[in-house]
C-alpha cells in the first residue's frame, strides 16, 4: 500500500522510508522478533540515523510477521552478565536503545502486531504512542524467566498503568490482550491487523503536519518532569536551540567575531 523504500540494509531489522516516515522493523519472525545484541546494534545504529536525518519526521517501531512486536531478549543467547554476541561479550544494550527513544526529539509510535513481551514489551512502553492490532497480547515474563527491569520498565511503566497495575503485571507475569491494553492506558488505540499499518501511517502524518519545534519541545517536557537532571538537561537543550534562534543570541557571537562590545539593549526585558 505505502512504498517503502530501504534506507539501509541490515541483518536483523528492516530501515525504510515512505514522505517523511522512517520504519524500523525487527526481521527475526522466527523468534518472535527477540532481539540478540546484533539486533539491537543495528536498532541503535537505525534510531541514530533517524536523529540526524532531517528528512525523517516521525519513526515507526515495529516487527515483522504480524505475530510478534517483540518477545524480549532472545533467551538462547542469553549468557552470564548479559546477551552474548558474536564477540563473546555479555551486554545488556537495549537499555541504551530505551534512552534514545525516549530522546530522540521526533515522535516514535510503536505498531505491535502479537506479543510484546519482556524487553519487547518494554520498548512499546517507552515509544511515544501506541497503536496495538486486535490481536496484541502484552506481558512481562522477568520473575519467570529470571531477569527484571527496574529502570523504564517498572517506574516509567507505573507511571503510564499506575503502581497497582503495573505490579500486577512484573509480579504475576500474565498476559493482556489489546482490549485490556487500551483500557489500562498502556496502548493509544487498536485496530483490526490488517488495518495496522495504515492507522499508525495516518497518525505519522497527522504528527507531520504539526509544528516541529512545538513536539520537540513537548516530548523533552514530558521526559523533563521524570527524568531528573538528564530530563531538564534535554529540555535546556532545546531552550538554548530556540535562544540560537534569536537575533539577541545572535548579537552575542556577532559582537564577540566582531571584537565590539555587544549591545543587547534594544532586546526587550519581557514582565
Ligand atoms: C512470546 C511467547 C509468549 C509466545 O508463545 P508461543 O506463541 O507459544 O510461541 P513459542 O513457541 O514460545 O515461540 C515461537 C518461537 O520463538 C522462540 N522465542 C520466542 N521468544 C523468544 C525469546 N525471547 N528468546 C528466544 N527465542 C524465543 C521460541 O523458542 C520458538 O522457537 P522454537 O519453535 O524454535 O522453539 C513465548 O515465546 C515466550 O514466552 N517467549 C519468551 C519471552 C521472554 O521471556 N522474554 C525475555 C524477557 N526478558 C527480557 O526481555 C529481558 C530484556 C533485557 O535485556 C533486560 C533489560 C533491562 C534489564 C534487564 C534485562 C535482562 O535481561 O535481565
Amino acid at each position: 500500500m505505502y512504498n517503502w523504500t530501504t534506507i539501509k540494509e541490515y541483518e536483523d531489522i528492516k530501515f525504510s522510508f515512505y514522505e517523511g516516515i522512517a520504519k524500523i522493523s525487527i526481521n527475526r519472525p522466527e523468534k518472535h522478533n527477540a532481539f540478540r545484541p546484533q539486533t539491537v546494534k543495528e536498532l541503535i545504529d537505525a534510531m541514530h540515523y533517524c536523529r540526524e536525518e532531517s528528512a525523517i519526521e516521525v519513526i515507526i517501531l515495529t516487527g515483522e510477521g504480524g505475530k510478534a512486536f517483540c518477545s524480549g531478549g532472545d533467551q538462547s543467547v542469553r549468557g552470564h552478565g548479559g546477551y552474548i554476541g558474536e564477540d563473546h561479550v555479555p551486554r545488556l544494550n537495549v537499555l541504551d536503545l530505551q534512552k534514545m527513544i525516549r530522546s530522540i526529539p521526533k515522535v516514535v509510535i510503536a505498531a505491535v502486531a502479537g506479543y510484546a513481551i519482556g524487553g519487547g514489551h518494554v520498548l512499546h512502553v517507552v515509544c511515544d504512542m501506541t497503536i496495538a492490532a486486535e490481536n496484541a497480547k502484552f506481558g512481562q515474563t522477568g520473575p519467570k524467566v529470571g531477569s527484571f527491569d527496574g529502570g523504564f520498565g517498572a517506574s516509567y511503566l507505573a507511571r503510564i498503568v499506575g503502581q497497582k497495575k503495573a505490579r500486577e503485571i512484573w509480579f504475576l507475569c500474565e498476559q493482556y490482550d489489546a482490549q485490556e491494553a487500551l483500557q489500562m492506558g498502556l496502548v493509544n488505540k487498536v485496530v483490526p491487523l490488517e488495518k495496522l499499518e495504515e492507522a499508525t501511517v495516518a497518525w505519522c502524518q497527522k504528527v507531520q503536519q504539526m509544528s516541529p519545534l512545538s513536539i520537540r519541545m513537548l516530548k523533552s517536557s514530558f521526559n523533563a518532569e521524570l527524568d531528573g537532571q538528564a530530563g531538564i538537561q534535554e529540555l535546556a537543550g532545546n531552550a538554548t536551540l530556540l535562544y540560537y534562534l534569536t537575533d539577541e543570541a545572535k548579537e552575542g557571537f556577532n559582537s564577540f567575531l566582531e571584537k565590539r562590545k555587544p549591545d543587547f539593549s534594544k532586546f526587550p526585558k519581557f514582565p
